[in-house]
This record gives structure tokens, sequence and C-alpha cells, in this order.
């Protein structure tokens, strides 16, 4: 199997890093969805990424869906079976996708958008996002510690590192680490793990 792009984004991070916990066996293309965009086309016509190709050449998107993938492929979960825990980890994880996909849309307006045509109400409201999702992180590690080893890590804690790093490199002025310093704590105790040393974001 391929996974298809850049380990600049955070989306393709955490599958990498999740594919790598559950043991899946793959190959990384760092194609990416701007320089390379026609050789990006030619693997997925719409140009997203993660992209994973199976072996038998099936094309998937989309992060969640790809370790869906992968989770029935290698018969383990990176979601908690306790329904208690497993609540708390998809609510971390939809938390920390919202606060990835708002980073992504801050970077896309500072590095896409000419300046004259930005609109600042719309770039407020999701920098209020953004800021709105760090803070429930931040709550939630708070209220109860995720855990930070290889064997245990769900994939709350995945998402939740990749995410603060992720806003730590391209929106450094909008989240500080002084007011989530739980998670800031979190995220680096799970960026010293191999399978995050091994999937550099930069
Ligand atoms: N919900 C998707 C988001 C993926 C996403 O937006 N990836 C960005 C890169 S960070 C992308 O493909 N951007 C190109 C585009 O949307 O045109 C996921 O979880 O994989």
């Amino acid at each position: 199997m391929q996974l298809v792009g850049m380990l600049d984004s955070p989306f393709v991070r955490r599958t990498a890093i999740s594919l790598r916990l559950l043991g899946v066996p793959f190959e990384h293309r760092s194609l990416s969805v701007f320089s390379t965009f026609e050789q990006f086309r030619a693997i997925n016509p719409v140009v997203k990424a993660p992209t994973l190709v199976c072996d038998d050449g099936h094309v998937l998107m989309d992060s969640t869906l790809i370790v869906d993938y992968a989770e029935a492929l290698s018969g383990r979960s990176l979601m908690p079976a306790d329904r208690t825990e497993r609540l708390r980890a998809l609510r971390l994880t939809g938390l920390a996708l919202a606060a990835c996909e708002k980073t992504v849309q801050i970077a896309y307006e500072h590095n896409l958008r000419p300046a004259d045509k930005r609109h600042p109400p719309w770039l407020d409201r999701v920098r209020g996002q953004l800021a709105a999702a760090c803070s429930a992180l931040e709550q939630e590690v708070v209220a109860a510690p995720l855990a930070a080893d290889e064997k245990t890590m769900t994939q709350a804690g995945v998402s939740a590192a990749v995410a603060w790093a992720f806003t730590q490199l391209m929106a450094p002025d909008a989240i500080s680490p002084a007011d989530h310093p739980a998670l800031a704590a979190y995220s680096a105790k799970a960026e010293r793990l191999p399978v995050f040393v091994g999937a550099p974001m930069v």
C-alpha cells in the first residue's frame, strides 16, 4: 500500500502514525497537493492528502476512513472498546480534527489568498473556532491524562498530539503554549515516541 501526501499535513501525519501503531506496512510517497499537483492528480483526481493506494489498486482518501480500513486490515483498533472511554476518544479526536482543519484554513488564507482578497471577519471566525477546539482539548487533558506510550495510545492521543504540533508550526500566534500547558506537555511527550519521530512534520 502507498500512503500519499506530505507529513506537514496533520491529516497525513496522523494517518502515518496510526498505520505504524497498527502494524500495517506501507510505502510513503511524499507528494504535495500544491507543488506536485499533477503527479498527485494522476494518483487521485480529487487531489486530497492523505490518499491511500491499496494493494489491489483501489484509492481511498480522508484520514479517518483510511485509518478505519487499516484497523480492519490489522484486526486492531486505536479506539477503546469500553463505551465511556470510546465516547471520550471520539470527542477528543473530533476536537483535534477541528483544530487541524481550522489551522489549515488559517494557513491557506495567509499563503494562498492574495492579501487584498482577505476577509478579516472570516479569519476572526476561524481563529475563534481554533481557540475553542484547543481550549476544550486542554480541559480534557487536564481532567484525565491521555496515554503517551505506543502500546496504549489511542486515536485521541495521536490526533491531539499531531494537532498541537501542527498549530504550533502553522499558527503559533493564534494559540499559545502558556494557555495550553497540559496539551503542550502531552504533545512534547508524544513527539519523543519512535512512531512520532519516524513521521517528522518538517
Ligand atoms: N478531512 C480530511 C481533510 C484532508 C485535507 O483537507 N487535506 C489537505 C492537506 S492538509 C488537502 O488535501 N488539501 C488540498 C485541497 O483540499 O485541495 C482528512 O481527514 O483527511
